[in-house]
């Protein structure tokens, strides 16, 4: 068995991508399983019946398949670079991502594959994934990150997403009237620690040299 915890991710998705970023924020390395959603692999599908990306096995057998708690248990080893800070900027950054998960989240899918939702326009699911871009604006105006002057938790935990949305429409974002948001937004596209999370991997095969990320 591997001394390093298995993560299977897939690259594209928002909730992978928090869990890489904060595995790379704190400097906890891991196994990464490319996988493709179309063709999980056994294992994975074994342990994480759900069967969603983002899936981490701990070498003790533990399995978190639920990417804000990997973001938790990645944070909570190590934190060089102070994303956690005390109880009540992590309770704020709960709460920020929980927001961004059970509500935005939602209206981006709508807006990003508004054709499978033909009950309203892909302007209307986008105009209610707006209203969070708003909140967002508001607290960028007040400090340079999410929670205060330092990247937080809330920021990798919610940056997938707002990237997501952005890309569905990339030169209508640009033109909202959201300043804050989008130096935010071009700051965290242009990080290395954005970068580091993006390499690209040939889906994992059984067998294959590990690859530790
Ligand atoms: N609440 C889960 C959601 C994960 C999730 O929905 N991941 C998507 C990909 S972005 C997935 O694996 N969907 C299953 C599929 O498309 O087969 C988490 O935070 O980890």
């Amino acid at each position: 068995m591997s001394d390093l915890a298995v993560l299977y991710s897939f690259r594209r998705c928002p909730y992978a991508m928090r869990a890489r970023l904060a595995l790379k924020s704190s400097g906890v390395n891991v196994e990464l399983r490319e996988i493709v959603l179309r063709n999980k692999p056994e294992h994975m599908l074994a342990i994480s019946p759900k069967a969603t990306v983002p899936v981490l096995q701990l070498n003790d057998g533990t399995v978190i398949d639920e990417s804000w708690d990997i973001v938790h248990w990645a944070t909570s080893l190590q934190d060089p670079n102070n994303l956690r800070g005390n109880e009540q900027r992590i309770s704020e950054a709960n709460q920020l991502v929980t927001q961004n998960d059970n509500g935005f989240k939602s209206h981006l899918d709508h807006y990003k594959y508004a054709d499978r939702f033909p009950a309203f326009s892909a302007e209307h699911y986008r105009g209610q994934g707006e209203e969070f871009l708003a909140a967002l604006e508001q607290r960028l105006g007040q400090h340079t990150f999410l929670i205060d002057d330092q990247p937080s938790l809330a920021d990798i935990g919610i940056f997938p997403f707002v990237r997501q949305f952005a890309h569905v429409d990339i030169e209508w974002f640009r033109q909202t009237p959201y300043p804050h948001l989008l130096r935010w937004f071009d700051n965290y596209l242009n990080a290395n620690l954005f970068a580091s999370i993006m390499t690209k991997f040939k889906p994992w095969e059984a067998g294959q040299d590990r690859i530790v990320f």
